[in-house]
């Protein structure tokens, strides 16, 4: 007899920190406990309870094609027969690094890692270490992984110093992160001003989706360019939940604007341990071995998490898969609308990501997203979630459609958001 949830999750927090590998996944802000997953197929996981339920956290992104695709199943088991880490070149990581130059628009030259937080960390070294510069702004409400000069809030004197936004973040580096409120580009200004000279790189999600999904205004994306160049410093995007999920070439094509470096995740690892990080040739090749930054990893270009990542983006690619995100994001957004005018919500979507804040909005940026009612958000989450559909287990994160989601799953998904609305 298989341990259910609940034994498991006893077991589990008796060995691991807070019963979970990620802090996330404990459903702390929602009460209650999280159930552990049996197995997953398409747009469905099964629980451990014999529950299946309807997916929209897809790993948090990665699982853009379903869970336990063929094609991803197939490549790994096939390259695993052939040695599943060598710490040597691996001809996987020439063909994936030439796709995603081909893909993304501002990478002319990328680097494996093995997390989103590696990759958005490498970029703000190397931004460091070409400009020769200590200060990097960035945005209320982004995430980019736990990387220590990543984990810090706006500073008592906004957008001057930083404070750490976790224990064990030192205050010295913390001090070296200025933190602006998300699409306001004369805080930037003011930090470029206050800080001349000073400041190596601004970094962003160009579509924020880690406090909930919200939206660049018009023009903020532009503007941010004109300002860095302006100040000498780099622009670096961080599309690990972007990158080719909103389009094939992320946001970075779908808004037109070159970054200087890119980061990458999820996706491109078709479920195994990827992360990326790109840009200009100028810029990367002050990596190690051929310049003076310093950055490696045991099992960057890992032989299976390559070969999964390759079969989900041609995969993708042969599919048009973003074609039909699109078609399964807008024929949600259509079913579910109506839900929302009565009621103070705020629906936010874009192609296969969107997300329900339980206020009415606007929602433009960290502190209009935190005006949500998370109480009735957790109501809401545990009541969808007794009728068989998983949405993300807070009201700061985004949910995911995957190309294996059916128009039946659309349409149910739909009634239950709507009969539970209803009835809160
Ligand atoms: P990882 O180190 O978790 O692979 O990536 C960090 C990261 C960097 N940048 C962006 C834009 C991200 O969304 C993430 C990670 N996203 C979260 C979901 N909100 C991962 C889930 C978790 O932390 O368990």
């Amino acid at each position: 007899m298989s341990s259910s949830s609940a034994e498991l999750f006893a077991r589990a927090q008796k060995r691991i920190p807070g019963g979970v590998n990620s802090p996330v996944r404990a459903f702390r802000d929602l009460g209650g406990e999280p159930f552990f997953v049996e197995r997953a197929e398409g747009s469905r996981v099964w629980t451990v309870d014999d529950r299946e339920l309807i997916d929209y956290v897809g790993s948090w992104g990665p699982a853009i094609l379903g869970h336990a695709h063929p094609k991803i199943v197939s490549a790994v088991c096939d390259a695993a027969q052939r040695g599943v880490s060598f710490g040597i070149p691996n001809p996987f990581e020439v063909e994936l690094a030439e796709l995603i130059c081909a893909w993304m628009p501002a990478i002319e030259k990328v680097r494996m890692v093995n997390s989103g937080t590696e990759a958005a960390m490498s970029c703000l070294r190397l931004a460091r270490g070409f400009t020769k510069r200590d200060i990097v702004i960035k945005f209320a409400g982004c995430y980019h992984g736990h990387a220590d000069s990543l984990l810090v809030k706006a500073g008592s004197g906004a957008l001057t110093h930083g404070q750490p936004d976790s224990a064990g973040v030192p205050k010295a580096i913390a001090e070296k992160t200025v933190v602006a409120p998300f699409n306001n580009i004369d805080a930037v200004r003011t930090a470029f001003r206050e800080n001349n000279d000073q400041i190596a790189c601004v970094i962003l999600e160009p579509i924020p989706a880690n406090a909930g999904l919200f939206f660049p205004r018009e023009d903020f994306l532009h503007h941010l360019r004109e300002e860095s160049s302006r100040n000498g410093a780099l622009l670096i995007f961080d599309e690990v939940m972007t990158g080719f999920r909103i389009a094939r070439g992320g946001a970075q094509q779908l808004y037109g604007i070159q970054p200087d470096l890119t980061a990458l995740g999820k996706v491109i690892g078709g479920g195994l341990p990827v992360g990326a990080f790109g840009g200009r040739v100028d810029i990367m090749d002050c990596l190690s071995p051929d310049g003076p930054v310093y950055q490696a990893g045991t099992l960057s270009g890992n032989p299976l998490a390559m070969a999964a990542g390759l079969a989900q983006l041609r995969e993708l690619e042969r599919i048009n898969g973003w074609k039909l995100l699109e078609q399964l994001g807008a024929d949600l957004a259509e079913r579910i609308g109506d839900a929302f005018s009565k009621t103070a919500l705020t629906f936010h979507r874009i192609g296969s990501m969107f997300c329900l804040f339980f206020t009415n909005g606007p929602v433009i940026d960290l502190d209009s997203a935190r005006r949500s009612d998370t109480q009735r958000f957790a109501k809401f989450f545990h009541a969808c979630l007794e009728r068989g559909i998983y949405f993300a287990p807070s009201q700061f994160e985004t949910n995911f459609i995957s190309t294996a989601h059916s128009d039946a799953d659309i349409e149910e998904t739909a009634r239950v958001v709507r009969e539970t609305l209803a009835k809160l």
